[in-house]
Order: structure tokens, then C-alpha cells, then sequence
């Protein structure tokens, strides 16, 4: 049961978001948030922020935490996971044990995932630290996926983009959502960073957490998100059909269990993809599309989903989503196709010149009555 879990989330980047949020942070930065840079120190596990969803769910807190060290190799080394997937200067973990924001009942509002190096500065791109994909799990007690039967339940997850997720409609507030934890919640993820530079790095993944503390505030609705992939509750990964430039991957249709108010969803793609559609009883609800980067020169790593690598390439940029869905019934069939037109857009090859594999996913967020 465990190994098929953790293929089932060796999925790629993902910007799981419910809305395009607008400027959340209101000017202030990050200093003024309460990130802190300590020079040639290190950065402390957890800092208090400045919560910028109060005006959604009054008296919330926000608070970043610190996982690490990540011993990333250098972008020349040849590791067994670049090996695998043909990226250089990859890691790959399970994190078993994470710290929560809070030990006992608290609400989550928003999640946002990012990537630091010891003193607290900023990893990404342009010094070399890249935040490949994570997704989090959490089990304990009589949790379960709401999609697939595993017994934990898959919320969060995020590529290089970071973009926030919130688990409720924090921008229009017509729907009061959020995402309870109690105290025998166990947070758990699946992560894979990378190194664009020459040498050997140490990264500090982070996550900044939005909650509301004690028990579910009276008459909120729970949020759930539904990873809906085209190969259904499988490896997520999928060999594109041979000697085919355009396909279509499709999902079998899921059945809803739950009552509630469809908050937002968003799909993952690999290059060579068009878009992902939505469907909510054969009408399609969302048609998320990829836009591209202009193809540039001068650079020779690869790597899965938006990014502004210089490989000669155009690579996808972005995935669009769409908010406020509508509601959900008991026995609605919900289900996701994937199409690629590698005539179009450039698919990604390994070394010997065979497509690699592509994905087909989109995460559905919901509000549900429970
Ligand atoms: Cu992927």
C-alpha cells in the first residue's frame, strides 16, 4: 500500500490555487511581513508573520516554518534520481514528521510554499534554487483522500511558482471555507528540489501557514481538495502513445460524496500540453490552458512544468485556473481530460530522443458541508 501512495504523488510541479489571488501581501515586505535574514546565521524553525487574511477570518495568525536542511547536489552531478528522470542537480525526499502550526484543533485559511537557504534569504531561480514540486498528506485518525482510497488525504501542493493556495474564498468572501486539523493530524510530504548551479547547495523548504486557532468555526464548511489525474488513482505519469504528434488523456469519472460550493481548480501539464478540461456532469466547468515561455538559448537544464529555463525551448509558463464553480451535489460525476499537440508546442525528450512521460492532473477545491 505505501509504495503505490508514494508513486500515486510523484507528481510534477503543481500551482494548486483557488483563485488568482490579487496583490495579498498589500505592499509590505517580506522584512515587514516578519521573514527575517539572519546574517551568516541561521534562520530560525518558526516566525511569527503578519496575517493577511484577518479582514476573511478574523483573529487569524500566520506563521512560517523551517524544514531542512536539503543537501542539494550540483547541477553536473549525476545522482540516481537525474538518472531517473534525466535532470541534473535533482534531490528527492518523504518527509515523515512535520512540524503543524498548531498542536491541537486549529483552521487553516491559506498555504504557501517556498524555498530558503540558512540565513533566510530567498532560494530560487536566479541564485540557483529551485522548488521543483511538493505535495502534502496529511494522516491520523479516520483520514482519507477524497478522490482515491488512501488513507491520507492529499491538500497541498505547489511547484517553483508558489503560488498560495487558500482553503476557502478569501477574495470574494461569499463562501466561508476553511481546512481543520486536530492534534492527531500528521503532516507528511512528498519533495523534490533542484540545483541550477555548479556546486553543491543547502535549502531550507518552507511553508507559510494562515490559521485560525481552536476548534472549526461554527457553520464554516470544510475544505477538500480532489486530485483529479488522468491516470486515475495511479503513477500520475503517462507514456505518450507512440508516433502520435496530438492525443487526449482522459480520467474516469469520479462521483462526489459531498454537498458544498465549488471553490476553484487548476491544471498540471508537461510541455508539448494544451489544456486540461473540467468537466461537473459532462458540461465542462473549467478549460485551463497553458501559456509558454518564448523559446531562449543558453542554458541546458530541464526540467518539469513553468519555469524560464534559456534550453532553446518554449516550456510551459503557467496553467490558468477558475474560481467560484458553482455548487457541488452528492452523485455529481466529475472527471478531467488532458490534451497534447506536440505540433504545436515542443514535447520534452530524454537524451535518446524518445518523448518522456507527460502528465494530465488538475486540483479541484471545494467547500463541502460536513
Ligand atoms: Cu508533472
Amino acid at each position: 500500500m505505501k509504495s503505490s501512495i508514494f508513486l500515486a504523488l510523484a507528481a510534477g510541479a503543481m500551482g494548486a490555487v483557488i483563485a488568482d489571488l490579487p496583490d495579498i501581501h498589500k505592499g509590505m515586505t517580506r522584512e515587514q511581513e516578519g521573514h527575517k535574514v539572519v546574517a551568516s546565521g541561521i534562520a530560525p524553525e518558526v516566525q511569527q508573520l503578519v496575517p493577511l487574511f484577518n479582514d476573511y477570518a478574523p483573529g487569524s495568525k500566520r506563521v512560517k516554518i523551517r524544514y531542512g536542511k536539503f543537501a542539494l547536489p550540483s547541477v553536473n552531478a549525476t545522482t540516481a534520481m537525474s538518472k531517473l528522470t534525466g535532470e541534473q542537480g535533482t534531490m528527492t525526499t518523504m518527509l515523515g514528521t512535520m512540524k503543524k502550526p498548531c498542536a491541537g484543533d486549529c483552521s487553516l485559511i491559506t498555504m504557501q510554499a517556498g524555498l530558503e537557504y540558512a540565513n533566510g534569504q530567498v532560494a530560487e531561480p536566479s541564485n540557483g534554487g529551485w522548488l521543483h514540486h511538493i505535495v502534502m498528506l496529511v494522516g491520523g485518525g479516520s483520514r482519507k483522500d477524497s478522490v482515491c482510497s488512501l488513507p491520507v488525504e492529499r491538500f497541498f501542493s505547489s511547484g517553483n511558482e508558489r503560488t498560495p493556495t487558500a482553503f476557502g474564498d478569501v477574495v470574494n468572501k461569499k463562501v466561508k471555507s476553511s481546512f481543520p486539523l486536530t492534534a492527531s493530524d500528521r503532516f507528511m510530504a512528498q519533495l523534490e528540489l533542484m540545483n541550477l548551479l555548479p556546486k553543491p547547495q543547502d535549502v531550507w523548504l518552507t511553508v507559510d501557514y494562515e490559521f485560525v486557532d481552536g476548534p472549526r468555526q461554527p457553520g464554516w464548511k470544510v475544505a477538500k481538495a480532489m486530485w483529479l489525474d488522468v491516470t486515475n488513482c495511479g503513477a500520475s505519469s503517462v507514456r505518450p502513445p507512440a508516433g502520435k504528434q496530438q492525443f487526449k488523456l482522459a480520467m474516469r469519472p469520479w462521483t462526489s460524496q459531498f454537498d458544498g460550493e465549488l471553490l476553484g481548480v487548476g491544471g498540471h501539464l508537461h510541455d508539448g500540453g494544451v489544456n486540461v478540461n473540467v468537466y461537473q456532469n459532462n458540461k465542462v466547468i473549467c478549460d485551463s490552458r497553458a501559456t509558454y515561455t518564448e523559446p531562449a538559448h543558453g542554458h541546458k537544464v530541464k526540467r518539469d512544468g513553468p519555469h524560464d529555463m534559456n534550453d532553446g525551448m518554449a516550456h510551459i509558463k503557467q496553467m490558468s485556473t477558475c474560481s467560484e464553480l458553482g455548487p457541488l451535489k452528492k452523485g455529481d460525476k466529475i472527471f478531467i481530460d488532458a490534451n497534447y499537440d506536440f505540433a504545436k508546442f515542443a514535447g520534452m525528450k530524454s537524451k535518446a530522443g524518445a518523448y518522456t512521460e507527460v502528465m494530465g492532473i488538475a486540483i479541484l477545491y471545494a467547500a463541502v458541508n460536513l
